[in-house]
């Protein structure tokens, strides 16, 4: 019974992970480190992001990193980091991240695993203090361990992922994450360095009534998901747009509601990455008991092609995908939607 409500509110993210791995008698404990080695990056990303507010200004009160370096950009910084904490855990041999074009190999050819990560997606609302946030996917190597990971360990459907999860740096430090047996969330408490957990079988709502979508492309949406959002409308829903994945997402797995980015003319495929940030919250969404496709296809279905694929996004409340996919499919088969 993986049941985590027998893991009480403010247990440590370490004994909720030991916990776990009691539940399937096989675990050799592999995948149990690679999470800890992650909630390790992430204090790390979460201490230089708190900074960065004043980094410039740093000089001023000699604060400057000891090489005396300019500040790197955060999203440069988090990658390294991430990179680091991987290289030196052990567990993965092969890393696909947003910030390389090819795969990064660590140098642990013994290491079972392959993790796709954003490091810290929306880093251009750094500047303007919103929340931003960290996605990671989890696979495992389908080549032999001993050799060196390749591309093909890194371009699994999303239905072969072994975990997945993400970090909103917002108001608080909050990790949430599954590996298949329902989603818990993590919340950081800076002063002891610890994650607790704050909210256990997170399901999201089956309805909602948020749509987020930057309609300011309305002028390239189907005549589909046109008609998607004048329903919205017409039920009086609220539009809410933070403009970070992460943080819109999260609310809407909180709250219920639809996050959506769909092919506009600047981004056909739409602007957000298959491997590193639709199937993590795919997997996450369906988890909780919502749904996750680009308006045809089930999200962790799709084959993908290349490390960086873009592919549309609809996902969270079950019955808002279901809705926004019955538009889509009429605007072929020319019947009314309800
Ligand atoms: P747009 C941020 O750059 C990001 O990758 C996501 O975090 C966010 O949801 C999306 O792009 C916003 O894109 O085109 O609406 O500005």
């Amino acid at each position: 019974d993986h049941n985590s409500l027998a893991l009480p509110v403010g247990t440590t993210l370490d004994r909720f992970i030991m916990r776990k791995q009691e539940d399937f008698p096989y675990a050799t404990g592999e995948l149990s480190q690679l999470l800890r080695d992650i909630a390790l990056a992430t204090k790390i990303v979460n201490r230089e992001i708190n900074r960065s507010g004043l980094i410039d200004i740093a000089g001023a009160y000699g604060n400057r990193n000891v090489q005396g370096e300019d500040q790197q950009k955060l999203d440069v910084v988090a990658n390294i980091r991430f990179i680091r904490a991987l290289r030196n855990g052990g567990e993965v041999c092969t890393i696909v991240s947003e910030e390389d074009e090819e795969v990064i190999q660590t140098g642990n050819n013994q290491g079972k695993y392959v993790v796709a990560m954003d490091p810290l997606d929306g880093s251009s609302n750094i500047d303007v203090n919103v929340s931003i946030g960290t996605i990671f996917s989890i696979y495992r190597r389908i080549s032999p361990t001993g050799t060196v990971g390749n591309e093909q360990d890194c371009l699994q459907r999303g239905t072969h992922q072994v975990a997945a999860g993400y970090v909103i740096y917002g108001s608080s430090t909050m990790l949430v994450y599954t590996t298949g047996n329902g989603v818990n969330g993590f919340t950081y408490e800076p002063s002891l360095g610890e994650f607790f957990l704050s909210h256990p079988n997170i399901t999201i709502p089956a309805s909602g009534s948020v749509y987020s979508i930057n309609e300011g492309s309305a002028d390239s949406f189907s005549a589909g998901l046109a008609s998607f959002i004048a329903y919205c409308k017409q039920q009086s829903y609220s539009a809410r747009y933070i403009g970070s994945l992460v943080a819109d997402f999260h609310r809407n797995l909180l709250k219920g509601g639809i996050y959506i980015y769909p092919p506009t003319q600047k981004s056909p495929s739409g602007k957000l990455r298959l491997l590193y940030e639709c199937n993590p919250l795919a997997f996450i969404v369906e988890q909780a008991g919502g749904k996750s496709s680009n308006g045809y296809t089930r999200t962790m279905e799709i084959e993908p092609t290349g490390l960086h694929d873009r592919c549309p996004l609809f996902v969270g409340s079950k019955d808002l995908v279901e809705k926004v996919e019955e538009f889509l499919a009429a605007e072929y088969s020319k019947e009314p939607v309800a």
